[in-house]
């Protein structure tokens, strides 16, 4: 049996700079709520804190927010054991310097992580782990780790709470509909979050079309704002377009985390976009349809191509995040992407169970942690 170093209880700083949209410190604040759930102490420094009072309005246990101002303040602060940059943000040097300070009076070993972007690309598994000296400024001679997330076993994982399945197994579709006022009459229920996606309108019409009857439950922002135009310009172009109404739509309110769970759950398609939400669908487990963070040098769209292989998605699925994703829309001549759901379940099921026989990120950080301190 092989014999693993026991977990220590830490103090942790989680940095996390708030690029635009919500997923940095969605990330962020699972990551502590996580850690914390797992007897760690975290406080978290974010530069833009204001999203949290709709993500987590209860706060979590063991978890402190901290508004990270530039400059940083200091004041009556002692950094912990641990250390963690989010993407790649740059910590201040007058914390690096009190953090190593400390680790030269306590004689502790250095723990500074860098957390990446999760990606299916081969890098993940080649970069996860990597050490990188320090080599100028107030943390010299330190060694920064790389922690790298991902969806195979050679990589950090995925962010999974120990209660999830149990949540998941307990959770009444029915109840949670109507405590949020659906009028579900059992059509087919797509949650959408997404940025502007370049295959919205065919979306629609696909829906308003089919013999099956949907209904949008659409997230607040830009979801919302690219639905409502899109309907309007369908309105002008041809007013029967939803002759049937086939298709109806609902407008969510913002949710907490927990309840963004409980749409995705709830729903049975998923349009996703950005990091978390797309791990928060694999784990719902229904066939999902991932918008990408878009990136002006083209590069989203291998690693797109990473994660439809590594989802082992169908040639039809495949199609339709090209279109979603606007990747081909260079070529109008292309048929319409097919939507076909049904078709969609078998890899996510099996993705899913894959994902599930793997380790979560947090029990790995923590052994990774225990391991170089
Ligand atoms: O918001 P996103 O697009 O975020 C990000 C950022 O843009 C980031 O800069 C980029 O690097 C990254 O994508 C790839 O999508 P994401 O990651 O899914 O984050 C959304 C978070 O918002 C997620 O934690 C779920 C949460 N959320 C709620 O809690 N309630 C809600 O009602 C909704 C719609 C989302």
């Amino acid at each position: 049996m092989q014999c693993q170093s026991p977990i220590p209880k830490l103090r942790w700083d989680i940095f996390c700079r708030v690029i635009d949209n919500f997923g940095d410190l969605g990330v962020c604040w699972r990551l502590a709520c996580n850690l914390a759930g797992r007897g760690q102490t975290v406080r978290l420094w974010a530069d833009d804190v204001s999203a949290l009072a709709w993500m987590a309005p209860q706060g979590a246990p063991g978890v402190e927010v901290k508004t990270w101002t530039a400059p940083i303040n200091m004041t009556g602060i002692t950094p912990g054991e641990v250390m963690l940059e989010a993407f790649g943000c740059e910590i201040d040097e007058e914390f690096i310097a009190e953090y190593a300070k400390n680790l030269r009076n306590s004689g502790q070993k250095c723990a500074w992580i860098n957390l990446e972007y999760l990606s299916a690309e081969d890098f993940s598994a080649r970069c996860h782990g990597l050490p990188s000296p320090v080599m100028s400024g107030p943390g010299r001679g330190l060694t920064k780790y790389f922690f790298y997330p991902g969806f195979t076993a050679s990589t950090g994982g995925l962010l999974r709470e120990p209660d999830l399945l149990a949540r998941q197994a307990r959770f009444d579709r029915q109840a949670w509909l109507a405590e949020q006022g659906v009028p579900w009459r059992d059509e087919r229920l797509v949650s959408l979050f997404c940025y502007e996606p370049a295959g919205l309108g065919e979306l629609l019409v696909t829906l308003a079309k089919d013999v099956q009857p949907s209904r949008l439950l659409v997230t607040p922002g830009r979801a919302s704002m690219a639905v409502r135009a899109e309907v309007a310009k369908m309105h002008r172009l041809d007013p029967l377009w939803n002759q049937r109404a086939a298709l109806s739509f609902f407008y969510l309110p913002q949710f907490s985390q927990h309840d963004f769970d409980h749409l995705l759950w709830a729903s049975d398609v998923n349009f996703v976009r950005g990091e978390d939400s797309l791990v928060r669908a694999l784990w719902a487990g229904k066939p999902l349809v991932w918008h990408i963070y878009p990136q002006h040098d083209g590069v989203h769209a291998h690693k797109l191509d990473a994660f439809l292989d590594w989802l082992g998605a169908p040639a039809s699925l495949h199609a339709f995040h090209r279109r979603w994703n606007g990747l081909d829309a260079s070529d109008p001549t292309l048929p319409v992407a097919p939507f076909q759901p049904d078709r969609w379940q078998d890899c996510v099921t099996q993705a899913r169970a894959r994902l599930l026989d793997q380790q979560d990120l947090i029990t790995q950080l923590l052994r990774f942690i225990a391991k170089i301190i």
